[in-house]
């Protein structure tokens, strides 16, 4: 369920300063499910079992981050789910999608194999980067995800250029780009909306807004907290989304690239979510409380789907307990893959990068 983001007249006659707010769910709609759900068994099922591979790829990935098994940063997506799940549900296949650096959400529900991503975390050659990559730089150019990005904000722009070429090359895919609360900061993303604006590129804005950059939230970030608003200058359709329901995405995703692909330019889409686990493995969590955290985990969109499941009969508990069981082993395998894989030699250094024959200081490797 998308709510339109104010216009620019009501917007600016708004006399009274906008209360500084903590991170709460606020108008959007609430992932409580009555009647008849809107999706079929088949959506549901697939939701459930991505968004439970995601989580629990994840929860191990935090164990064995602390355990050492590798290094380098880690930002666990734990609590967004529904925003790939509905994503990737409300796009088509040869669209593209990127991200920042929370980046393993979005392949695993793109369907590559958590094997690769386990060895990129592991940096061995098996890795969906070749090892090169690590956590922050997962790409999987068959299933459409380019990247995993680490400079916060870099995708924005990037996103816009691989819309570009989708539309130069005419076929009808959409990009889709992730970036956080606080990467709607960075300059870069006024130029590129404008661009895109006037070109009318195919490209769906997304703001996995988790009310924190780091430790800040956003109302010590910003007068402007109703982050939809920021497309309004541009005129650029906005709304307001709920990130803890895969429904709500995907039905905001859907429309969105339907007009992409009729033409119509880009959509910026404010969806509102919740990161259950610091910003990244060291984070003491000092900026917020544990009631907040509870109250967007009650409405966790995992337990949420599997209530849908249940209530329709759908599956059974042996069924339900089966899937969860391939879950589990999908993860455990993946980690057997990784340790067992090679590390890079040295001469790998030298490979996948960009070399020009002549650049004079680099004449010998
Ligand atoms: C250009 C740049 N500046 C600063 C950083 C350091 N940094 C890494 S993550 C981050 C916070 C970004 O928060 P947000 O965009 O809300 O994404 P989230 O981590 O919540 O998914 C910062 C400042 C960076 N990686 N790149
Ligand atoms: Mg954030």
């Amino acid at each position: 369920m998308a709510t339109k983001a104010t216009s620019i007249d009501s917007a600016t006659k708004e006399k009274k300063p906008v209360k500084a707010k903590t991170a709460s769910t606020g108008s959007v709609t609430k992932a409580t499910r009555t009647g008849k759900p809107k999706f079929s068994k088949e959506t549901y099922i697939k939701w459930y079992k991505d968004m439970l591979l995601i989580r629990k790829f994840e929860e191990k990935t935090g164990q064995l981050y602390i355990q050492q098994k590798f290094g380098g940063f880690c930002h666990l997506y734990i609590g967004q789910e529904a925003i790939v799940a509905g994503t990737v549900s409300g796009s088509k296949k040869g669209d593209k999608h990127m991200t920042a650096y929370r980046s393993h959400g979005h392949p695993i529900a793109l369907g590559t194999d958590p094997r690769v991503l386990m060895a990129e975390l592991y940096g061995r050659t098996t890795g969906c980067s070749k090892g090169k990559g690590g956590s922050m730089h997962f790409f999987d150019k068959e299933v459409g995800f380019m990247g995993g990005h680490g400079i916060v904000g870099a995708q924005i722009a990037m996103g816009a250029g691989v819309a570009f070429a989708e539309q130069y090359n005419e076929t009808g895919n959409v990009a889709f780009v992730s970036m956080g609360d606080g990467a709607v900061r960075q300059g870069a993303l006024h130029e590129t909306f404008n661009m895109a604006m006037l070109w009318k590129l195919p490209v769906i804005f997304i703001i996995e807004n988790n009310n924190y950059a780091m430790g800040t939230s956003v109302e010590r970030t910003t007068n402007v907290q109703d982050l939809s608003k920021i497309g309004l200058s541009y005129e650029m359709p906005s709304f307001s989304v709920n990130g803890m329901s895969p429904e709500a995405v995907h039905e905001a995703i859907e429309e969105a690239a339907t007009r992409a692909r009729k033409g119509e330019g880009p959509t910026l889409l404010d969806i509102r979510t919740y990161r259950y686990k610091g910003h990244s493995m060291s984070d003491p969590q000092k900026y917020r409380t544990k009631a907040e955290l509870a109250e967007w985990m009650e409405q966790d969109p995992i337990e949420n789907c599997l209530k849908v499941i249940q209530k329709n009969k759908w599956l059974t508990d042996k069924k339900v307990k089966e899937i969860q069981d391939w879950v589990k082993k999908e993860v455990e395998e993946s980690i057997e893959f990784a340790e067992n894989s090679p590390f890079p030699e040295g001469k790998d250094l030298y490979e996948d990068v960009y070399m020009q024959e002549d650049y004079p200081y680099i004449k010998e490797y």
